[in-house]
């Protein structure tokens, strides 16, 4: 008889959420967006199977625009240009992606992507590392970067060229509650980058950013996924993203619904009950 129970119990224990949305591999194909080059981008109709809810926003205006190109909301051409940042939710993760113009080949002086900031309604603000490393030369290859890389800290000047680079302590993908942070070197003053101190590591994300947004050759993309249980009391987020010059930024406010048992996972509860209702009543 106690077989029969530590079995029903086993039932229980094996079964996980079951992760059903964007696969994290820096294609935004499973966000129904496009990436290309030339103005061929369309950010329009996004859609993601399987998650409560979706939130974006695009502000994509010309992906030839030079240094002083006005791109929205903020200006610098392409080379800086936020272009796309969705934010799905299911159960139990918060998905991101982001499509920017800011890439490795850029040179260093116009790449140095700043960290994912996400404001909390439950006082708390929490950094999300996202490395990008020195650069390279124009025409360099393809960047692709996983989820436990070194991080990046980067320097710049006042007109906000990037002079500067360093290793973070900070792993890429790893998650922080309430780190410092380092403000745009222009007008703005914006927090966007951790600084090397301050906070709580509280997770890592499921990591992707790269170059390869096949076909495109202007365009790179970060895509991520976070356990929601890292937010613990917050019941919305404010989720942005900018170069770390700030010469753009994308920002998406997100209510979190109610974190509910993956579907599976009450058929396999209620299995569960049932034999251990089976157990009690043989005996
Ligand atoms: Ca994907
Ligand atoms: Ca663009
Ligand atoms: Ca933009
Ligand atoms: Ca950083």
């Amino acid at each position: 008889m106690r077989g029969v129970i530590a079995g029903g119990l086993t039932a229980l224990a094996l079964c996980g959420p079951a992760f059903a949305g964007p696969l994290i591999d820096g294609n935004l194909a499973d966000w129904g967006v496009t990436v290309g080059d030339g103005n061929s981008s369309n950010f329009s109709s996004p859609v993601v199977a399987d998650v409560i809810k979706l939130y974006t926003t695009h502000e994509d205006n010309n992906d030839q625009a030079g240094d002083s190109g006005f791109l929205g909301p903020h200006a610098g051409g392409q080379n800086y240009d936020v272009e796309f940042m969705g934010v799905a939710v299911d159960s139990a993760r918060l998905y991101i992606a982001i499509i920017t113009g800011q890439r490795p080949d850029n040179g260093l002086a116009r790449f140095s992507p700043g960290d994912i900031r996400i404001i909390a309604n439950n006082g708390s603000v929490y950094g999300v590392e996202v490395g990008g490393g020195p650069g390279g030369a124009a025409g360099a290859g393809l960047l692709t970067e996983d989820g436990g890389a070194l991080g990046s800290t980067y320097s710049l000047n006042g007109n906000g060229f990037t002079v500067g680079h360093a290793d973070s302590p900070r792993a890429v993908g790893s998650i922080w509650k309430d780190p410092n942070w380092l403000l745009d070197p222009i007008a703005s003053a914006a927090p966007v980058q951790m600084a090397n101190s301050g906070g709580t590591a509280v997770g890592t994300a499921d990591f992707a950013y790269t170059r390869n947004a096949d076909p495109s050759t202007q365009h790179a993309v970060i895509e991520l996924s976070i356990d929601r249980g890292v937010f613990v009391g917050a019941t919305a987020l404010d989720i942005y993203w900018a170069p770390s010059c700030n010469n753009d930024v994308l920002e998406v406010n997100d209510d979190l619904p109610a974190r509910v048992p993956e579907p599976g996972t009450l058929g396999t509860l209620a299995a569960g009950l049932l034999a251990l209702r089976w157990v009690r009543r043989r005996r």
